[in-house]
């Protein structure tokens, strides 16, 4: 006989799961109690919510399904955001909850809480177990589910009582991962592929915008393909960096709200857009109505849900990135760079209106992010809070690869980087992994610096410290007059935190200790935390007001960046 836990943490290995991050509490004691001598690595974080994002980071980093566990009621709330950050971002995760007895569900019983009904809308699926029998059959569905089609979060509750329910091994339901009515289309139509073919060659200005999808479905060797086949440019959003190398010569770098200057010209002019794994979000577009004006649309995505959703295009695409565009490549007859003057004029554009940095001896964000990509040679993991700091980050570290860069672009959760860091580094432990934060990112969820000094996880903290929420700071600034409510935060001893957790650390103020600094961190083999004090009130620019057309950014090239 085996329990339902026992079950469970048999299934997880059968999935090939290595780590889980989680937390432990009543409900889920079964299932602690088999992880104690169980082989399946356990890290012990802080904060419910922390292990959805470090399962989340894990997954962004490795490509595989990241998995969390916590208890019920309280526990279970706590990973609500995560998942939800998950589910905007599409990352393939699976949440195990523990949960009331069968027997007392609905009775508002001690630690209960319907955490199927509260993820409803944030999950791409979840279940409650109600019989242990059951337990590898949905396991195997889903993380058949999570890291399939369009990937995002499913969550499995799993009742004490059904944890502790003794299972005849020849009762229990094999697992069977073909689930009748979910079936994603991988492949594009021909007929479609054909149609998009026919309009790429009647384009002068053809644009490709490549999202997220490209990153998950592991297309980006496809796109880079694709776009010098007929030598397209390629502008990304911020979840699509890293999907082309940022010193390619058709790399336009992001698009959108703090896009680049000459990526937003480009959409602006082009006459053919070409949407890759992206789902034309509101920070992308600016005002619809005036994005990409010119533009007949070719849309590519996985989920049939995203076509047409916020814009409708021409030629819709259904399918896996990765096939759709190696399909178009070998579909091609005509071939080569048919576009020349359009090339030209974008490269034009892209001398003139340089990324500003100021260089006026005081020190600034963006010159430290430029000095860390040195030092790493653009390689490493960049994991980004959320702010100016990602901001910052996304626009002056040169990523040259996929999944080097993991950012909350869908839900732009404070708190997500720094426990998703921690992922990245279980999942990739030969990597350098840095997280850059701000000073109020951290904050959200500064605990977890008992678990990187528990695991000693080799992370390196890079806070641009501007003692202001700055990102918000700087829309009071620019659109309430400056009346800074409740947007300033005291300074904080982040050294002396991270000491006393046993956490070597450094704080930085002038521009001369930045490379020393940096290289020290990096060098170092532990985990290491730099608190940069930064120019207070620099802001990020180029920037897009809410509600203009991209093309109206404000900021524009201006040598020193902090005047709009
Ligand atoms: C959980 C959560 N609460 C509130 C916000 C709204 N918000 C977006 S950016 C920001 C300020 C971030 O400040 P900080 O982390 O210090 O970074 P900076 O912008 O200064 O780099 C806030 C409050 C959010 N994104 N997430």
């Amino acid at each position: 006989m085996k329990t339902g836990a026992a079950l469970l943490i048999d299934s997880l290995k059968e999935e090939g799961v290595k780590v889980i991050f989680g937390y432990p509490g009543g409900s889920v004691l079964p299932v602690y109690d088999e992880l104690y001598d169980s082989d399946l690595r356990h890290i012990l974080v802080r904060h419910e919510q922390a292990a959805v994002h470090a399962a989340d980071g894990y997954a962004r980093a490795s490509g595989k399904v990241g998995v969390c566990l916590s208890t019920s009621g309280p526990g279970a709330c706590n990973l609500v955001s995560g998942i939800a950050t998950a589910n905007m971002d599409s990352v393939p995760v699976v949440a195990l909850t523990g949960q009331v007895p069968t027997g007392m569900l609905g009775n508002d019983a001690f630690q209960e809480s319907d955490i199927t009904g509260i993820t409803m809308p944030v999950t791409k699926h979840n279940y409650l177990v109600k019989d242990a029998k059951e337990i590898k059959r949905v396991v195997s569905s889903a993380f058949h589910i999570a890291g399939t089609g369009r990937k995002g979060p499913v969550l499995i509750d799993l009742p004490k009582d059904v944890l502790t329910q003794a299972v005849d091994p020849k009762d229990v339901l094999s697992k069977d991962a073909e689930l009748r009515g979910y079936k994603p289309t991988l492949k594009g139509h021909s007929r479609q592929i054909k149609k998009a073919l026919d309009m790429i060659y009647e384009a002068k200005k053809p644009l490709v915008y490549a999202g997220g999808g490209v990153i998950s479905s592991g297309a980006s060797e496809e796109l880079k393909e694709f776009a010098e086949l007929f030598c397209i440019p390629v502008t990304t959003t911020l979840m699509g960096l890293g999907a082309i190398p940022c010193d390619h010569p058709l790399n336009l770098g992001m698009l959108g709200m703090h896009g680049t200057e000459y990526a937003n010209y480009a959409v602006t002019e082009c006459d053919l857009l070409i949407a890759v794994g992206a789902r034309f979000d509101d920070r992308v577009t600016g005002n619809i109505k005036y994005f990409a004006p010119n533009a007949k649309i070719i849309h590519m995505d996985i989920d049939p849900a995203e076509i047409g959703k916020n814009v409708c295009p021409d030629v819709p695409i259904v399918g896996d990135a990765k096939l759709v565009l190696s399909e178009l490549c070998k579909m091609a007859e005509k071939k080569g760079c048919f576009c020349e003057p359009w090339v030209k004029q974008v490269k034009t554009w892209r001398e003139n209106h340089p990324l500003a940095i100021a260089d006026d001896g005081k020190l600034h964000p963006q010159y430290v992010i430029r000095k860390l990509s040195e030092i790493l040679d653009s390689g490493g993991i960049i994991v980004s809070e959320v702010g100016q700091n990602q901001m910052w980050a996304a626009q002056h570290y040169g990523f040259r690869r996929p999944r080097q860069w993991i950012s909350s672009g869908g839900l732009g959760t404070m708190g997500f980087g720094f426990p998703a860091a921690i992922g990245a580094c279980f999942a990739k432990p030969g990597e350098t992994v840095v997280v850059i934060a701000g000073d109020g990112s951290f904050q959200m969820n500064i605990q977890e610096l008992g678990t990187v000094a528990q695991y000693e996880v080799p992370l390196k903290m890079v806070i641009l410290d501007n003692m202001y929420l700055g990102m918000v700071r700087q829309w009071q600034e620019l659109f309430y007059d400056r009346r800074y409510s409740y947007t300033e935060l005291p300074p904080v001893d982040f050294v002396g935190i991270a000491k006393a957790y046993g956490i070597k650390g450094m704080l930085v103020d002038s521009v001369k200790e930045v490379e020393p600094a940096l290289r020290k961190a990096v060098d170092y083999e532990g985990p290491y935390l730099l608190d940069f004090r930064i120019e207070r009130e620099e802001n990020v620019f180029p920037m897009v007001p809410a509600g203009a057309a991209i093309s109206e950014m404000i900021g524009k090239h201006c040598k020193n960046a902090g005047e709009p």
